[in-house]
């Protein structure tokens, strides 16, 4: 079966309508042979208005359903992707060119979100404040929001989505989702797997969720839009510069997850072993193409002997081939920029003195227009040039030091600040890395590498990254809108800091 017929099968098995991908502008392509396997129909500018219109109609109706009712929609969200678990996730190997099991991983994090997000939706808890006031009582209500635009980007084309999707809802607040323009597909695939939950639950208002498609256009249109309540939107921190200022200029709210230059720091007390193996997923895994992604590495002097070399026939033998037809760990690129962009930053990063392992483009792997490399390992001899930019690509910079707290020093030094992690047995090492001189990422880890994290936590970053949060922990909260609520039950009107106003 070719590629296109097993992405037309499953389309069509998980009920999504072909007029949606068949005959239209947008071109979708696999990066496993680099083959069109869609032409999709692309929502003008007027369309995705009419698309936040019927959003804001369905936000005056869901806000007032109890949140564990609207929990039962993402249960049965839930159930509908636990059943379609193997064809979405081969449908994001074909799309993303992930690995079957990171296909089917990225799925299973879409579960578990929807499960944190039942659970959510009976605590969306307020506190209740202590009043300087007799006979007052003050506390804090949490209503939905509004409208959530989401953009997001092919590397994890429908986990992100869920993250947003399965918070927002139990929030109260309707989604208006725009994919990237690389992975269309995957996206109209869960748009039809939350419909099966939505004819399930009965009586949800129509425009709950909607997929938009398009370029740059499709997302302007989102960003721009008042009644779009809060834009949350992932990919580089190019795009984020440009989305942060206009949705600030309507004062909505915006949750981004941008770019990372994420690194590891290996101590002299670390298990190698385990180091490796954490160094080996974090760094190759994914194609290196994961916003958490482990990018750079510190390694003590007296270990850098003893761990490069082994990381070096690692990179040296990792399997590379096709995610559908094959085991193999590497995938492809996504497509022909990105293999040159991984190019360009292995020549930038010889010129500056760095010794490459390993980058080249496999023969055989794939059809001419597939991109799969072996990924690169670059002993650096310090941190410049392409070091301190992130290449989504799966290229690691390696250096040595000799003292941490000048090492976290130089781990900082990055405009990025998304994951970061330390490998280490000694206490004082890891604590110094958490502490508030340490590490100054939103995500920091001790003994396992900068990818892979678990939706329960809070996930996002500082400086560059954006400094949103999705996911789990409180990040609910950007969903919802605080009211503060003073309520007099007294028969007198003390006023507040002891003011007197008697008329
Ligand atoms: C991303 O690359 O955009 O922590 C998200 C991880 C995944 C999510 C990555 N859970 O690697």
């Amino acid at each position: 079966m070719t590629i296109t017929n097993d992405c037309t099968r499953i389309l069509s098995k998980l009920g999504v309508d072909a007029a949606l991908y068949t005959g239209g502008t947008l071109h979708s392509f696999s990066p496993v042979t680099g083959e069109r396997v869609a032409e999709l129909p692309q929502h003008p500018t007027a369309e995705v208005q009419a698309a936040v219109a019927r959003a804001a109609d369905a936000f005056r109706i869901w806000r007032d359903v109890p949140a564990p009712r609207r929990g039962e929609l993402v249960r049965l969200l839930g159930e509908e992707l636990r059943a379609a678990k193997d064809d979405l996730g081969r449908l994001v190997s074909i799309e993303a060119g992930k690995s079957p099991s990171e296909g089917a991983g990225e799925v299973q994090e879409m579960i578990d979100i929807c499960d944190f997000a039942v659970g959510l939706s009976r605590q969306l808890y307020g506190l209740t404040v202590a009043t300087e006031r007799p006979g007052h009582r003050m506390m804090e209500t949490w209503h939905p929001l509004g409208v959530v635009g989401v953009i997001s980007a092919f590397n994890f084309p429908v986990a992100v989505w869920s993250w947003n999707a399965a918070l927002a809802l139990v929030c109260g607040n309707p989604v208006v989702w725009k994919p990237s323009e690389k992975t269309p597909l995957t996206a109209l695939a869960s748009q039809a797997i939350l419909d099966r939950a939505l004819a399930r639950f009965g009586d949800a208002p129509q425009g709950l969720s909607q997929v938009v498609i398009g370029g740059r256009e499709t997302g302007e249109a989102l960003v721009d839009d008042p009644r779009v309540a809060l834009v949350s939107a992932t990919g580089s921190t190019r795009m984020g510069r440009q989305v942060g200022p206009r949705v600030a200029v309507r004062f909505g709210r915006t949750i981004l997850e941008l770019g990372g230059n994420n690194a590891g720091i290996v101590c002299p007390s670390a298990d190698l072993d385990m180091t490796l193996r954490a160094i080996a997923f974090g760094a190759m895994g994914t194609a290196g193409q994961r916003c958490t992604t482990m990018r750079r590495l510190f390694v003590h002097d007296s270990i850098y002997d003893a761990l490069v070399p082994r990381l070096i026939k690692a990179y040296a033998s990792v399997s590379i081939g096709n995610p559908l037809t094959t085991q193999a760990l590497v995938g492809p690129l996504v497509d022909r920029a990105a293999f040159e962009a991984m190019q360009a930053a292995l020549e930038q990063a010889q010129a500056a003195g760095g010794t490459v392992h390993g980058g080249a483009r496999v023969a055989g792997a794939g059809p001419d227009a597939a991109y799969y490399v072996r990924p690169a390992l670059v002993e650096m001899p310090s941190q410049t040039g392409p070091v301190l930019e992130e290449t989504f690509a799966p290229i690691l910079y390696v250096m040595r030091y000799t003292d941490l707290p000048a090492v976290i020093q130089e781990h900082n030094a990055v405009a990025a600040g998304l994951s970061s992690s330390i490998f280490t047995t000694d206490l004082r090492d890891a604590e110094t890395f958490l502490s508030a001189s340490g590490s100054d990422c939103g995500i920091a880890n001790v003994n396992i590498g900068t990818s892979g994290a678990e939706i329960g936590g809070a996930f996002g970053g500082e400086k560059e990254t954006g400094g949103g949060r999705e996911s789990g922990s409180d990040a609910w909260k950007a969903y919802m809108r605080r009211a503060t609520n003073t309520i007099n039950y007294s028969r007198a009107l003390p006023l507040a800091q002891g003011v007197v106003f008697d008329i």
